[in-house]
C-alpha cells in the first residue's frame, strides 16, 4: 500500500514535469509559429514531418537614386548614360519543401520562377526620348540545405541553416531593344534570373515566444564562390533580419519586422555589356545598404479538414536605401505564402 503510494506520487511528479517541460518548449503550433512570410529557414520540423510552401512575391522599383540623392534620367543621361531605367516590377514564385530527417535535422528545397520587366529610355543623339521595355523570365537557381535545431527550452529556441545554391537559373536572357533592333541582346546584370555561381546561405535564427507574443532574429548572409561564365560575381549579401507578432486568437497573428541589408557590388564584369551604354550594365552601380521594414498577418488551421494550412501576407517597404552608384530606388515588396503541413 505504502509502495502503491510512493509509486503514484512519483507517476504524478513525472507527469508533472513532463507536462512542464512540454509547457516550456517553443512550438510552432500557432500562427505566428512561423515568421513573418517573407522570412526563409525560420522553423525546423519534428522527425518524419513533411511541409510545402507556395510564395508569390512581387517587389517594385520606380524612379532613379543616386546613393541617398535623387536623380532625374536626363541627369543620369547627362553623366554619360545612353539608356536608363524607368522602373522595375520583378515577380517570383517560389516551391519549398521541408522534410523533418530527425527532431534535430530538417532538409529544405526550394525551386523559383522568376518574371523580370523594365522601362527604360534612351536619349539619342539629337536629344529626343525614345522609351522602350524589356523582359526576362525563368526558372532561377535551386536551393537544398539543412537546419540545426540548437536548442528548444523556456520557451526559446535556436537553428542554424546551410543552403546550397545550384546554379540552375540562366545568365544569357535576351531581349530586342532599340540598338540591337532587329536582333536580341543579352540584358544588364538585373535582368538576369540566375546568379550563375554557387553560392551559400549561412543563418543562424533565434525565436522566443509567450502565452499571447512572439518575437525572432535571424542573422543571414550569402556568399558565392568563383565565378559565373559571364565572368562575374554577384554581391555577397549580409543581413540582419527581426520581428515581433501578436497572436490575437488561436488561428490569427498580425506582425512587424525591420531588416538591415547589405548586398556588396558585383565584382568582374560581363564582356558582352557596354558599362556606358545603360546604368544596370555598370558594375559600379550594384549592391547597396537598405533597411527594410513589414506589417503582415498569418493565418493557421489548427483544426478541421484544412488542419495544418497556413496562410501568409506582408507588405514591406524600405524606410532607409543608399545603393552604390545610380540604381532604380526600390518600393514596396508584397509576399503571398501558402503552406501546409502533413
Ligand atoms: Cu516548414
Amino acid at each position: 500500500m505504502k509502495n502503491l503510494l510512493k509509486f503514484v506520487v512519483v507517476f504524478a511528479i513525472t507527469l508533472n514535469i513532463y507536462a512542464q517541460e512540454k509547457e516550456n518548449l517553443w512550438t510552432a503550433g500557432r500562427p505566428d509559429g512561423h515568421a513573418p512570410i517573407s522570412v526563409m529557414g525560420d522553423h525546423y520540423h519534428g522527425k518524419n514531418d513533411v511541409m510545402f510552401s507556395y510564395r508569390f512575391m512581387r517587389m517594385n522599383m520606380e524612379t532613379l537614386v543616386n546613393g541617398t540623392s535623387s536623380i532625374t534620367n536626363a541627369e543620369a543621361h547627362d553623366s554619360g548614360y545612353m539608356v536608363t531605367p524607368l522602373n522595375m516590377p520583378m515577380n517570383m514564385h517560389m516551391l519549398g519543401a521541408m522534410y523533418g530527417l530527425s527532431d534535430r535535422i530538417t532538409l529544405v528545397a526550394m525551386a523559383m520562377y522568376v518574371e523580370n520587366d523594365m522601362e527604360l529610355q534612351m536619349r539619342m543623339p539629337n536629344g529626343m526620348i525614345n522609351q522602350f521595355s524589356t523582359a526576362s523570365s525563368g526558372f532561377g537557381d535551386v536551393k537544398i540545405g539543412a537546419l540545426y535545431k540548437i536548442l528548444n527550452k523556456n520557451r526559446q529556441s535556436l537553428h542554424a541553416q546551410l543552403n546550397l545554391s545550384i546554379p540552375t537559373g540562366k545568365i544569357d536572357a535576351e531581349d530586342v531593344t532599340p540598338m540591337s533592333n532587329p536582333n536580341k541582346i543579352q540584358l544588364p546584370y538585373p535582368m538576369q534570373i540566375g546568379s550563375g555561381t554557387f553560392d551559400t546561405d549561412l543563418a543562424v535564427t533565434y525565436l522566443g515566444q509567450s502565452d499571447l507574443v512572439s518575437w525572432g532574429s535571424q542573422l543571414k548572409t550569402t556568399i558565392r564562390f568563383g565565378e559565373n561564365d559571364d565572368n562575374y560575381t554577384l554581391g555577397n549579401n549580409y543581413g540582419l533580419n527581426s520581428w515581433f507578432a501578436v497572436k490575437t486568437t488561436d488561428w490569427l497573428s498580425f506582425s512587424g519586422r525591420i531588416e538591415g541589408l547589405i548586398t556588396e557590388k558585383i565584382s568582374g564584369a560581363n564582356p558582352n555589356l557596354n558599362p556606358m551604354m545603360v546604368t544596370t550594365a555598370d558594375v559600379n552601380n550594384s549592391g547597396g545598404k537598405y533597411i527594410n521594414s513589414g506589417v503582415g498577418f498569418n493565418v493557421y488551421i489548427p483544426k478541421g479538414t484544412f488542419k495544418n494550412v497556413r496562410f501568409g501576407f506582408e507588405y514591406a517597404y524600405p524606410i532607409f536605401q543608399k545603393p552604390n552608384g545610380i540604381q532604380l530606388k526600390r518600393e514596396e515588396t508584397l509576399t503571398f505564402g501558402l503552406q501546409y503541413s502533413l
